[in-house]
């Protein structure tokens, strides 16, 4: 199977986990990226089925509200039954590095609102240990060299992404050859830098389910 056909997979499984729960005044938090993307086209058919969306990104957004979709503020939704996105890397325990699409702070913020976060991934994104994928960082733009010089204490290799700037008007610094011992620990000292806006490891509030896309089926885990 492809890796297309994977990600089509789950997010197949991610229709079918959340079909039940819906209603009338259900509002689902829909995360970023090409796997998010297929969920969001499978919900297509169901939009009369629930009241709407929260999306973490304003791509997500748009892609949403052209299928008929609509799309609500995170302020005016208050909690959200489910949170369904992707990732770039996942770990046993749930954890995962996202932000490879730059979307991390808004992603984070609705998966905080979220009673379930719902992980949909191919098998590829399964790791045993997080931090081969380059960890993201997002910066207030006047800080991105103080905070890369504090991450090279953190043992990263810190690299501008040069080029992009987040919804939030800020800028990316992506971490490689990051040894990532307790992720946990890890995603509040990136926090506590001055200048930091978010960083992509999602740990303290990780996965509540994930839908892994493998060749034998998709794998649930909780
Ligand atoms: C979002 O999309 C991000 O957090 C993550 O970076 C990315 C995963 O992308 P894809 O589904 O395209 O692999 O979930």
């Amino acid at each position: 199977m492809t890796q297309d056909a994977l990600k089509a997979a789950v997010a197949d499984a991610a229709v079918q986990e959340i079909s039940p729960w819906l209603d009338k005044n259900t509002v689902l938090g829909i995360g970023t990226g090409s796997t998010a993307n297929l969920f969001i086209d499978r919900l297509s058919p169901l939009r009369d089925r629930f009241r709407g969306a929260v999306a973490s990104s304003d791509a997500s957004a748009e892609r949403l509200k052209a299928l008929g979709i609509e799309v609500l503020t995170l302020n005016s939704a208050g909690i959200l039954p489910f949170y369904v996105d992707g990732a770039d890397e996942v770990n046993a325990a749930l954890q995962m590095i996202k932000g490879g699409g730059a979307a991390l702070t808004r992603e984070k913020i609705v998966a905080a609102c979220a009673e379930r976060f719902i992980c949909i991934a191919d098998g590829s994104k399964q790791v045993k240990r997080l931090g081969q994928f380059p960890l993201p960082v997002e910066v207030i733009p006047m800080a991105r060299s103080h905070v890369g010089r504090e991450l090279v204490k953190l043992g990263a290799e810190p690299v501008y992404r040069q080029g992009v700037i987040t919804d939030n008007g800020n800028q990316i610094i992506d971490c490689y050859d990051f040894t990532i011992d307790d992720p946990i620990e890890m995603e509040a000292r990136l926090n506590a830098i001055a200048g930091v806006v978010t960083n992509g490891l999602f740990a303290a509030r990780g996965a509540d389910v994930l839908l892994l896309g493998k060749e034998d089926g998709v794998a649930r885990t909780t």
